[in-house]
């Protein structure tokens, strides 16, 4: 529908196309007909030879194809997809270049626990062993999926084609059972092309319910938060993707209990709840740490407990359990126990573990916790009052965060915010309002330059009647500026902010303080800073481009791009500031500057 209709149209009959009336059909035909009946809106993807079926299947189907100028935007683009939707993303790629291109988009998703299934052409089935064009086979035969086995819930080849319809029914099976993640399902060529029974693709995913809380661990949780002197519920990604925050509040004001939340766990509460602490972490605020660090008791729900949320694990910042009893309430096992010792470690859903407790919290006697919320607002207004003048300062380039000001005026509520890594990241994460969940989307777990520019295009194919605007460094964002370009042909309206520092800033600012210098960091030409014209890229692309030259013009630009209705890169340039950190990160005792 989307892309390529000329194949197709020249062929004189679906019969034909399809294979012919004999109860047999081509398989990528049916594959996709499948995809449309389980749902699928959308594959991003970029073409190869060995996917070429699939295109034209593709083509003639109500599935819309997004073809992107690199794999790893397309990974991104059907990641955003993924968080914006809260359905499977689907990728298609070539082989062996277009595959590796790739892993980089998919394991971000990997680490963040979203659903992808990826489907990876491949060579002819019946040239395995014979290493030909574009396969990566050094050391076994026909094996470029292994690849991808680090990161992937699990990886398919598909040898016999009567195989591909239980293989892609296991596929968006596991993508979303259990913790979600990416699968991948790899296909030789052939075996898109071979014939298959017209009835084959007959199961379709099981509709799953998610695993429910034991009611004694829901008793047990709720005595010990009773008992609790000075409890802390924590939030992770979990609790925004199981769509638990109603649940959360509840419990939180049932018990009067302070939230904290990693980076992915952003938005569990409105920003304005008196009972929110904020980020814990390096790039945390002091008073989450503070209040994590003393807690009596935590009760951490739907979070790994990484190490940047939780200072390298050091006792003396984020989270020094014990003394502090944890917890721990997750979908996957694996994470439980993983980095601190757990009183009690719960494997559910997050959204029916919380409605759990909120039921059984609501109407209990708690102790009393008179001056907390009057504690969490003089916490916060302090630690935001260090760069309150910052907000509307006049400076140019722009302080950081004047631009966070002017983006949270100029946005609707509902507007999604997509980051990078950098200063967008962990600023957003610490001190951009964020009031609707879900709204924050960010690459945690890899933190992978790059995400941004690209997941964004997801998130508003997901959702194209709200705002979504990726706020992004000019590394990341000079690292694929073919976003530009997809944005236009498959007409996705973006914002980009670029926040222009000429550098990959929050690295240089780690090799300023340890070494005095920001060797190889910097953009620099003939000896100058070097610094892109990004506007006049984006308008060379036919979208929108606008340098902003003064602090007073940032918000009349956001609010142009927002009426426009084109893809629109706005540049502003910025002063390399170091986000804040009040917690701690290991790399920083390793550094060592010799002779
Ligand atoms: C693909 C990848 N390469 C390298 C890094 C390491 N890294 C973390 S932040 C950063 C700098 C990002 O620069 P920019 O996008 O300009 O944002 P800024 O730090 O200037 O705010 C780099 C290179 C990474 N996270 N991902």
């Amino acid at each position: 529908m989307q892309q390529t209709t000329t194949s197709a149209a020249g062929l004189s009959s679906s019969e034909s196309r399809n294979g012919g009336a004999s109860g047999k059909r081509i398989a990528a035909y049916l594959l996709t007909e499948y995809l449309e009946r389980i749902g699928v809106e959308v594959v991003f993807g970029l073409c190869g030879h060995t996917v070429i079926a699939m295109l034209d299947a593709l083509g003639n189907s109500r599935i819309r194809f997004i073809s992107t100028r690199h794999e790893q935007v397309a990974a991104h683009a059907a990641e955003g997809y993924a968080r914006a939707s809260g359905k499977t993303g689907v990728l298609l790629t070539h082989l062996g270049p277009g595959l590796t291109n790739a892993t980089t988009g998919v394991a971000n998703a990997a680490l963040d626990s979203i659903p992808l299934v990826v489907f990876a052409g491949d060579i002819p089935s019946y040239f395995y062993g014979r290493h030909p064009h574009q396969e990566m086979n050094l050391h076994m035969d026909a094996d470029q999926y292994e690849v991808y086995r680090p990161f992937c819930k699990r990886v398919y080849r598909v040898d016999r084609v009567e195989d591909l319809p239980r293989i892609v029914e296991r596929a968006f099976h596991l993508a979303r059972a259990g913790r979600p993640g990416p699968v991948l399902v790899d296909v030789p060529m052939d075996i898109f092309s071979a014939d298959l029974a017209t009835d084959a693709f007959t199961s379709v995913p099981a509709p799953l319910a998610p695993a429910n809380i034991d009611p004694t661990a829901v008793d047990q949780i709720i005595e010990k938060l009773v008992a609790a002197k000075n409890p802390v519920l924590y939030a992770g990604g979990g609790v925004l993707s199981s769509r638990a925050t109603a649940a959360l509040v509840s419990l939180a004001e049932s018990l009067e209990i302070p939230v904290a939340h990693t980076l992915m766990g952003k938005g569990a509460l409105r920003e304005d709840h008196p009972l929110l602490l904020g980020m814990t972490g390096f790039w945390g605020t002091p008073i989450a740490n503070e209040k994590c660090r003393t807690a009596d008791l935590i009760v951490a729900i739907g979070t790994r407990l990484a190490e940047a949320n939780s200072s390298s694990w050091n006792p003396r910042f984020t989270f020094s359990i014990p003394p502090t009893r944890l917890i721990h309430i997750d979908i996957d096992p694996a994470e439980i126990g993983r980095n601190y010792p757990t009183e009690l470690g719960v494997v559910a859903d997050a959204k029916l573990a919380l409605e759990a407790l909120a039921a059984a919290a609501s109407g209990k006697t708690h102790r009393r916790r008179e001056g907390l919320r009057e504690e969490i607002r003089r916490g916060r207004d302090a630690f935001s009052s260090n760069w309150a003048h910052q907000r509307d300062s006049d400076q140019f380039p722009l302080r950081p965060e004047r631009i966070l000001n002017e983006l949270r005026k100029a946005l609707p509520e509902d507007a999604f915010v997509v980051t990078d890594v950098g200063w967008n990241k962990n600023g957003v994460g610490q001190q951009f309002p964020i009031t609707v969940p879900g709204t924050f989307i960010t690459p945690s777990g890899l933190a992978t330059m790059g995400f941004g520019p690209s997941a964004v295009l997801g998130v508003k194919v997901a959702e194209p009647r709200r705002v979504a605007v990726a706020l992004i460094g000019d590394g990341a964002f000079s690292s694929n500026m073919s976003v530009i370009a997809t944005a236009m042909e498959a007409n996705i309206p973006a914002i980009w902010i670029v926040m222009d520092n000429s550098g990959y800033g929050t690295i240089a600012g780690l090799e300023s303080m340890h070494y005095g210098w920001e060797f190889g960091c910097m953009f620099m030409c003939k000896g100058k800073p070097y610094s892109l014209d990004y506007a006049a890229i984006a308008r060379a692309c036919g979208a929108n481009g606008i340098a902003v030259q003064s602090a007073g013009e940032l918000g009349p630009a956001i609010g142009e791009a927002l009426r426009s209705g084109v893809p629109t890169v706005i540049q502003v340039p910025m002063e390399n500031a170091p986000t804040p950190t009040p917690g701690h990160w290991d790399i920083n005792d390793i550094y060592r500057k010799g002779a």
